[in-house]
């Protein structure tokens, strides 16, 4: 490193304008610009560093002669990923982003990057693996083509927070560590609760349910925790649901909302995105009301016509949801009524032939299962009966069944996991690149 790139503090310095606020029609005002080199390309006697901030890139073009020797010495020696300040002026230049190049009057170095990160931040891909950017994560976030996933990720949850507050839903937050398990076949993260056994929340599913007892419609974008001890590109140890419930409504009525907010989303990142969408060379999947529904009987007739050897009873998994040759199955659609063994206690049987099959739907995008929802069981003794078949102890949830003494709604809601809905809409492969600093069975840091 050399002497003329002293780190500085900021100082009396404050930015001016973001890289998406240059423009030739700034003339002759000095401006202040901050943020990260993103690349730096030497010419010799020119020296252009591409700066990137939340907003975009503008070009910082150093030139001997029109720059002061020790200012074009330090544009040859910031590497990229340094945070650095500019105050210059503004040069129309049609090749550089917004038509616009700043001419350097004074740079700081605010932090010099010591070491060259492993990619770069222009790269589309990235030339090492998803462990190594992990363990930079902060670094790999930088790269345009996660900039661009989340701030899709941000339209979305600005979209679903919009789509839901329109029809008068309420946000709410649930307790993390709880008492009791509430799906089955999810293993649990047990944790010390000062002198008990605890576990963080699988789901928010009693409390939502709950919730509908006092304010009808409810949801919450927030955590849930699963031990997933296996290793795959779309399961996560803490993922984000969001979780919506509604009182005095069946599984058609929410299925008919998901969709709609599905619709909704799209829609929103088209109008919203159009950049990212652009940078990524990205067509988001086509939508269209309503979506397509099968039922779990007709899946598992198909699934045995193509050859493969499943069982009415037996879950459908995305390696055997894979086999069916079938257009339709491609993007969005649900399987409903699925067998009443294979969901949770909570899930409301069908009156049709002893309750066998249950009021429950899966929305799935091609062999990826995107969101669980049901009718919920409203009365207290028949939630007991089911909590019994399946081997629950009805005492250890008295906390929630005793609400069921005090008129339950009927209600309905699901679950739709934010990081599988990101891999749906973006393509993103590994669900780890959805998230910002994915937990799994081998990485609790960063
Ligand atoms: P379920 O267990 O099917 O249902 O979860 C709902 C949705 O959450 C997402 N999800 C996950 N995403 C990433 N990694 C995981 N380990 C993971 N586990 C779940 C999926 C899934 O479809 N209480 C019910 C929902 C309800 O009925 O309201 C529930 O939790 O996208």
């Amino acid at each position: 490193m050399g002497e003329l790139l002293e780190e500085q503090d900021l100082g009396h310095w404050r930015r001016t304008h973001y890289s998406s606020e240059i423009s030739p029609s700034i003339g002759d005002n000095e401006v202040v610009v901050m943020g990260w080199v993103a690349s730096v390309r030497d010419h010799g006697n020119i020296q252009f560093i591409i700066l990137k901030d939340m907003h975009g890139e503008l070009q910082i073009t150093a030139k001997k002669g029109e720059c002061s020797d020790s200012l074009f010495q330090m544009a040859k020696e910031v590497k990229e990923h340094s945070s650095i300040g500019v105050r210059g002026k503004v040069r129309p230049q049609e090749k550089a982003p917004n038509g616009a190049e700043i001419v350097p009057v004074e740079l700081k170095a605010f932090s010099v990057a010591k070491k060259a990160a492993p990619f770069l931040v222009q790269g589309k891909t990235s030339p090492v693996g998803i462990d190594t950017r992990l363990d930079l994560r902060a670094v790999d976030l930088r790269r345009n083509y996660l900039g661009s996933i989340f701030r899709i990720r941000q339209t979305v949850l600005n979209s679903v927070r919009e789509f839901l507050a329109r029809q008068k839903f309420i946000e709410v937050n649930t307790p993390k560590m709880i008492a009791t398990a509430t799906e089955g076949g999810a293993a649990l993260f047990p944790i010390f609760y000062y002198d008990r056994e605890a576990y963080l929340a699988q789901s928010p599913q009693l409390y939502k349910e709950q919730l509908t007892m006092a304010f009808e419609s409810v949801f919450e974008i927030g955590p849930i925790f699963r031990a997933e001890p296996s290793r795959t590109n779309r399961h996560l140890s803490e993922a984000i649901s969001i979780d919506v419930e509604r009182a005095f409504s069946d599984y058609n009525d929410v299925m008919a909302l998901l969709e709609r907010m599905i619709v909704n989303i799209v829609d929103t990142i088209k109008e919203r995105n159009q950049d990212d969408l652009k940078y990524l060379e990205l067509q988001l999947p086509a939508v269209s009301l309503p979506f397509p529904k099968y039922t779990y009987s007709d899946l598992i007739d198909k699934l045995q016509e193509a050859g493969e050897r499943i069982q009415w009873g037996d879950d459908i998994s995305p390696q055997v949801m894979k086999s069916l040759q079938d257009e339709r199955l491609g993007g969005f659609y649900f399987i409903i009524d699925w067998p009443t063994s294979t969901k949770p206690f909570y899930v409301k049987p069908g009156a049709a032939d002893n309750g066998r099959v249950c009021e429950s739907f899966d929305l799935m995008f091609g062999s990826l299962e995107m969101s669980s929802g049901s009718t919920r069981i409203n009365r207290k003794d028949q939630l007991v009966e089911r909590m019994t078949k399946q081997g629950l102890k009805p005492a250890a949830f008295d906390y929630h069944l005793r609400v069921f003494d005090y008129g339950v709604p009927p209600h309905a809601g699901f679950g739709l996991g934010l990081e599988r809905l990101m891999m749906a809409l973006t393509k993103v492969e590994n669900i780890r690149d959805a998230t910002l600093y994915p937990r799994d069975i081998d990485r609790l840091a960063p």
